[in-house]
Formats: structure tokens, sequence, C-alpha cells
């Protein structure tokens, strides 16, 4: 035995094993030789960063591996929430309160919870830093961070906010001011944007105005409404199937989509906008609205850009196929804070999370990962208060269908799936790691073929 197992014991033991750079095995021996102290724990096996939907799904699944009392999650938020069901909030469909839970809810039984903020990352030493001081070792980590809502890069937000006819389906503080502005809209300009960085839920932009427009129409206002989708992108759907049909939608309802246009400022005490030409710079133009809905840019979180696990914008660096880190074999990575090349969204973190738990489960056996990650991912296009387009696709932007029919179409099926089933499915077999995504039932569903 280690002559330091004399002296050091329990969480002092961990801090030691870090400052020493011992390794998360040297270390865990460490502590078994003395004798852990299991209150004030400062080594997981597994250690989660963030409590949204993949960092809850994953400490679910490596709960059934190591045991509850060898995973932590680090997350400050007091509340979680299933963001998927903001488009509808925005459209007055459903509630707010229906889209959140208290965070100690969802934190799977016996796993502990450090409420706290992640503010450095050391994988050469296997420890965190948090910003109430503390130091966190582990053996395997996993990264779910998410997103990071840069709403200050344009010009006039946040603050902006406080006006009225403004609103952004993105945060959960400004979701019921897209509904209050759709309820306000009297005569003009409708205008949704799509801003000049990489977005969750690439669909959600161009959702709500779909709802808006449908709302306009029930509500006698259409004739009066003129609604503008200006995107940064060039092209409004990244999988030719469904912009097809998307683009047939466009037509029909008399939406105009300007392309290459991106939100720089919003001059909220006079209803303006402004957006330059991304084909022809320094050129800009401003919009008066009569309701604007903001699509905010985002990044990496803050914590992830500088550190060394990322790629070079700032992204978590991972093999495409088994979302083990291309550097750190015994990190990580899941959901909106990787650099996975597919649509970011709670579909594509349920397929992830299936191949990440495989690929987790044979590293810990020290054998290759074997299980593949296609990049699933799915987009539920809200056309109206009762049709979706359920759009499912690969790391090739090609089609792979759940169902047996055209998913292409308008459905109300799929619509109350989307607004009706998939909350269920989210917070009762996801979270709790019983939901890797519908591969299962694709295969069946189309009789092994697919
Ligand atoms: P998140 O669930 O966002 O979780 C990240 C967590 O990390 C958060 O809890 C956060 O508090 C925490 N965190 C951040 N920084 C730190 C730190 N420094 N330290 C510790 N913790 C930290 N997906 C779909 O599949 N279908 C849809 O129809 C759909 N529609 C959407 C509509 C809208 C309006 C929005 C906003 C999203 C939508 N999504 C949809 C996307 C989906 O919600 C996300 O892709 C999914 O939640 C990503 O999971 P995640 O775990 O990567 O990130
Ligand atoms: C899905 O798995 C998922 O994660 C829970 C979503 O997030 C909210 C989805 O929107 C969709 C569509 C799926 C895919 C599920 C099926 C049954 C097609």
């Amino acid at each position: 035995m280690s002559p330091l197992a004399t002296v050091i014991s329990g969480p002092r033991a961990r801090l030691f094993a870090c400052f020493l750079r011992l390794g998360a095995p040297q270390a865990k021996l460490l502590q078994l030789h003395t004798g852990a102290n299991l209150t004030a724990k400062n080594y997981y096996e597994v250690l989660v960063l963030g409590g949204g939907s993949g960092g809850v799904t994953m400490a679910a699944r490596m709960k059934r591996r190591v045991g509850a009392e060898n995973v932590a999650i680090v997350e400050p938020s007091e509340r979680h929430f299933y963001q998927p069901i903001w488009t509808l909030v925005g459209a007055g469909a459903k509630q707010l309160s229906s889209s959140g839970r208290p965070t100690a809810t969802v934190i799977p039984s016996g796993v502990e919870w450090i409420k706290a903020r992640v503010v450095g990352l050391n994988p050469d030493k296997n420890c965190v830093h948090t910003d109430n001081g503390k130091e966190i070792s582990y053996k395997y980590l996993i990264i779910a961070l998410g997103i990071q809502l840069d709403y200050e890069k344009i010009k006039g937000l946040p603050e902006g906010f406080a006006h009225p006819k403004i609103g952004s389906n993105y945060s959960v503080s400004t979701v019921e001011k897209t509904w209050k502005a759709l309820q306000d809209f009297k005569e003009g300009n409708a205008i949704f944007t799509f801003p000049n960085t990489p977005i969750k839920c690439a669909g959600a932009p161009q959702k709500i105005m779909y709802l808006a427009e449908a709302y306009f129409r029930k509500t006698g206002k259409r004739s009066k409404a003129n609604i503008i989708f200006n995107t940064s992108l060039g092209a409004i759907f990244g999988v030719k199937k469904y912009a097809d049909v998307l683009q047939e939608i466009i037509r029909k309802r008399n939406l105009t989509v300007n392309y290459k246009q991106n939100l720089i400022e919003v001059r909220a005490d006079k209803q303006e906008a402004v957006f330059e030409n991304l084909d022809k710079p320094g050129e800009t133009q401003v919009i008066s609205y009569e309701m604007l809905h903001v699509t905010p840019p985002m990044s990496s979180p803050d914590v992830l850009k500088t550190s060394p696990v990322a790629d070079a914008a700032g992204w978590v660096d991972l093999d495409k196929e088994t979302l083990q880190h291309k550097k750190y074999p015994n990190v990580f990575g899941i959901g909106d804070c990787t650099n996975l090349p597919t649509s970011r969204t709670a579909a594509a973190v349920a397929a992830q999370s299936g191949i990440l738990d495989k690929t987790i489960s044979l590293i810990m056996k020290n054998q290759k990962p074997r299980k593949k990650y296609d990049g699933y991912t799915s987009c539920p296009l809200v056309t109206g208060y009762n049709r979706v387009i359920l759009a499912e696709f690969d790391y090739n932007a090609q089609p792979l269908e759940t169902f047996p029919f055209d998913q292409g179409k308008e459905r109300l099926s799929m619509y109350l799936m989307k607004a009706d089933l998939m909350p269920i499915l989210y917070w009762n077999m996801m979270l709790r790691g019983y939901w890797g995504g519908p591969a299962f039932l694709r295969k069946l569903l189309h009789l092994g073929m697919s």
C-alpha cells in the first residue's frame, strides 16, 4: 500500500491525487485503501457536466453501469426545462409552466447533484473547477453543457425585450413575450429571424412563423400582416426532401423569405430591426416591425471555448461515431456543446445517449467502442396548430424516417406526437435512460428493411 494512504484519507486523498497528477485509477485506489468519506466527495467515477437533456439522460444510464453513489452531475439551475415545447408556448398552444420541473426531481435518485457552475476543465489532471471554489476529480467525464445564447451580440438586446412587440422562443424569460406580441398584433410587418451562427433546433425559427400565420388567419388579421422570414442562411432547410415541401407551403401561404439577411440591431423603442446583407458587406437595411421574433446568435459555452477539450471553434472535439473525445480517452460529450456534424436537437441527444452508453461501457472494460452513431436527428416542423412535418435525417442529410408513411406531408398524427406524446416520452423514458431514439422502431415498422 502507498505510504501516502497511511496519512491521507477520504476527500483529501482525492485532492492530493489531483495535485500529484495521479491518474483516476490510482486516486480511486488511494480512496479505497484509506476508507472513503462518502458524505463530502470530491471524486466520482463518472462526472457529468450539465444537467440538461444530455446530462440527466447520461447520468441515469451511468447509474445503471456503476451505481448511483459513483455518479455526480454539476448543474447550477434549480429548474430543468423541456425546451422543445417552447415553440408551442410562444404560439399560445401550451403553458410555460408545463415545460419545467425542479432539477431535484429529474436527477436520478442517489446520484449527487453538485449545485454549481463549472468554471474550468483540466483534463490533463482529470479534474474540473466550480464557481464555489471546489475541485472535483473523475475517472470518466461526460460533457453536456448545451449551447450558449448570445442575445447581447445584437445591438439593443437583451434590454429591448422590455418593450412590447418583441419575443424569442429560445429563452424561458422571453418565450411568453412571443405569444403577447402575436396577440397584440394589429397591422404591419411580422418579422422572424435566423442568426449567422450554428443554433439548436434549426427548424424552430420558422416553425413560429407558420404558427403566427395560422394564428393571424384564425383571428382575422392575416390580410393585415406582411410575414417576413429573414435568414442568414442560403436555404430554407438543409434536407432537400423537406426543403421542397416547405418552399411550397411558403408559396401557398404568401410568406416572404429573404436569404443572407442577418439581424444586427433592434431599436425596440422605435420598433425597427436592422439587418446586414451577408452577400454585400457593409450594406444594411432597416425594417419597421409590428412584431419581431428573434432567434439569437449562439456559441459554445464560454467555459469550453478556451478549454483543452475544445476544437478551434470551441465545441467539444469528438469522434463523430463513438462520441469519445479525440485526445482524452476518458472524456466524452453529448448534445449541443459538441462538434458532431448534425442538427442540434433533443432527438439527436436521445440517439447519442444509446451510443455513448455502449461506448463508455466498452471503454470501462478496456475494449474498443463498436457502436456507431449515424448522426440521427429529428425536427418536428410545426406548420400550424394541428399540423407537423416530421423531418428525420442523418449525417449525410438523408431522410431516416421512422414511420412507414411519407413524413414529408403535414399530418395531424405527427402534431399530436410532438405536442402530447414527446413530452411524456421525454420526462418518463429519456431522462430515465430508457429512450435511445427510434432506431428500433424504424426497423420494426419497416420490417427490418432499413
Ligand atoms: P441543454 O438541455 O440545454 O442542457 C445544458 C445544461 O448545461 C443546462 O441545464 C445548463 O444549465 C447547463 N450548463 C450550462 N453551462 C454550465 C456550466 N458552466 N456549468 C454547469 N452547467 C452548465 N429538440 C428536439 O428534439 N425537437 C424539437 O422540436 C426542439 N425544439 C426546440 C425548440 C426551442 C425553442 C428550443 C430552445 C430548443 C428545441 N430543441 C428541440 C432543442 C433541444 O432542446 C436541445 O437540443 C437539447 O435540450 C440539447 O440538450 P443538451 O443537454 O445538449 O443541452
Ligand atoms: C425523439 O426521440 C425526441 O427525443 C425525445 C424528440 O425530442 C423532443 C423528438 O422531437 C422526436 C421527433 C424524437 C423521435 C421519436 C420518434 C418516435 C419518431
